[in-house]
């Protein structure tokens, strides 16, 4: 779903457009839900300012969640929480010389006071961060919780379908 269709409610971020192919699985993962939602690419790191900028403006444009995808030395999804209300759920990125666990400790290690729920390495966290966004979304908006109950059983249903391994 585009910035231009429906005014987003979830903003999904990234550190570096090298994020995509891991945030990418956020995206398609809330359009298939029909959650509005915008797509950046913020550094903490290398554009400090646009991420204070999107954090101060994040709740009056109406975001109720933020994604936020972070490699190796991973401030992004921490320094965002700092500066917005907003949840956010922080997808550690795959790096290449640790395999992601730099990530995933430095977005879970928040100290107390500053929280971010934090996902899986890579793939199946942005999957994942989707998922409970549209959950998070799901008591206001109807149709998003449909959706959601119609994914769930469509996926409980493949699996139960097929369930010998060796077919
Ligand atoms: C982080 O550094 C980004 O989130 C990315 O995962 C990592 C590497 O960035 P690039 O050097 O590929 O731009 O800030």
């Amino acid at each position: 779903m585009t910035d231009t269709a429906h005014a987003p409610l979830v903003g999904i971020v990234m550190g570096s457009r090298s994020d995509w192919e891991t945030m990418q699985h956020a995206a398609a993962r809330l359009e298939a839900l029909g959650v509005p939602h915008e797509v950046r690419v913020v550094s903490a790191h290398r554009t400090p300012d646009v991420l204070f900028d999107y954090a101060a403006g994040a709740a009056g444009r109406g975001l109720r969640a933020i994604i936020a995808g972070a490699g190796g030395a991973a401030h992004l999804p921490g320094m965002l929480a700092a500066k917005t209300a907003v949840p956010v759920l922080g997808v550690p990125v795959q790096s290449k010389a640790l395999n992601g666990m730099d990530s995933l400790l430095s977005i879970v290690q928040m100290p107390a006071g500053i929280p971010v729920a934090t996902f899986a390495i890579g793939n199946a966290g942005a999957s994942n961060a989707a998922l409970f966004a549209a959950a998070m979304l799901a008591a206001g908006h109807p149709a998003i919780g449909e959706a959601l109950d119609a994914f769930r059983t469509r996926q409980t249903e493949e699996v139960a379908g097929n369930d010998d391994p060796r077919k």
